[in-house]
């Protein structure tokens, strides 16, 4: 592996020379945030994995329990702030302007509350919800109980969140897919690369061409296939290689 010095000075000199960008980002973006990723140390909830909670098997037979996991991570998420890494996404995006996508596995929307407008939220948004009878789905910041009920039909609502087994938007697949096939560079960022499809992400751009960054604090089954990846915070890298394209 290159040193951190050499690795950032040629993806400065990529950026520069790039005309579209994208990020791909998982929870270790939010990290600094003070959000647990999902894998961590402290990914527990109570003695769940989030595997276990984050499946229509686990919701259709205890779906109060996962309305608890849920309802506890709005309130955890509700006091969270976007960090150095996403203020450094937005620094990004006016740089590249509509040649900037931002694809995202986090559904705490942080991404947009730092001021990035062009995100994809590949699994969906913990602030909206589903109705599981009509399909009806509504933005809903309030405290919700553990059971709440769709205000049109009275059906059981869920996240509108896309969990375990669970197909991906089309729409926003083809959207991901589209700008990966074209961008000249991807950062992916905090992510451990293991869930599908997200996972195959990187490899395709690469394979289409784009130069691949990994920012991540640990190695991950994807170092190996990445063009530079730098181990650090995101907090602290991402400034360092937006920085020098601000000059
Ligand atoms: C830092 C840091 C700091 C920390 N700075 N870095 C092909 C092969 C094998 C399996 C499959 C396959 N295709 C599909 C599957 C099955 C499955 C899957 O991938 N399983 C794998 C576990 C093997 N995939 C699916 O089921 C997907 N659906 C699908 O493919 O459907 C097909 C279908 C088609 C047609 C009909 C029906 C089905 C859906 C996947 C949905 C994932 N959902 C979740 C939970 C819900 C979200 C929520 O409630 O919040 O999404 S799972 C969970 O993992 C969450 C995340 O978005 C996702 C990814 O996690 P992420 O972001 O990578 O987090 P961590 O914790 O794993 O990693 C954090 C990283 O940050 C680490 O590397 C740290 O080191 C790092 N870090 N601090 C920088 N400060
Ligand atoms: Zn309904």
């Amino acid at each position: 592996m290159m040193d951190k010095r050499n690795a950032i000075k040629i993806i400065k000199e990529k950026i520069k020379a790039a005309s579209n960008l994208v990020i791909l980002s998982g929870a270790g973006i939010s990290a600094e945030s003070g959000i647990p990723t999902f894998r961590g140390e402290d990914g527990l909830w109570k003695k769940y994995r989030a595997e276990e909670l984050a499946s229509p098997k686990a919701f259709s037979s205890n779906p109060e329990l996962v309305w608890e996991w849920y309802n506890w991570r709005r309130e955890l998420i509700r006091s969270k702030k976007p960090n150095q890494a996403h203020i450094s996404c937005v620094d990004l995006e006016k740089k590249f302007k509509d040649k900037f996508t931002i694809i995202t596995q986090n559904v705490d929307g942080l991404h947009q509350q730092a001021g990035n407008n062009n995100v994809i939220e590949l699994h969906g948004n913990i602030w909206k919800t589903r109705c599981t009878n009509c399909g009806d789905i509504k933005e809903n910041k309030s405290t919700l109980g553990n059971l709440p009920k769709c205000s049109i039909c009275n059906g059981l609502l869920r996240p509108h969140i896309v969990w375990f087994g669970e197909a991906l938007d089309e729409e926003l697949l083809y959207k991901a897919y589209k700008v990966l096939l074209s961008t000249d560079i991807v950062i992916v960022v905090g992510t451990s690369g293991i869930v599908y499809p997200a996972a195959q992400f990187a490899g395709t751009a690469k394979d289409s061409g784009a130069f691949v960054i990994e920012i991540d604090i640990k190695e991950t089954p994807q170092s190996s296939l990445v063009d530079v990846s730098v181990r650090g915070k995101a907090g602290e890298i991402l400034p360092l290689i937006v920085e020098s394209n601000n000059k």
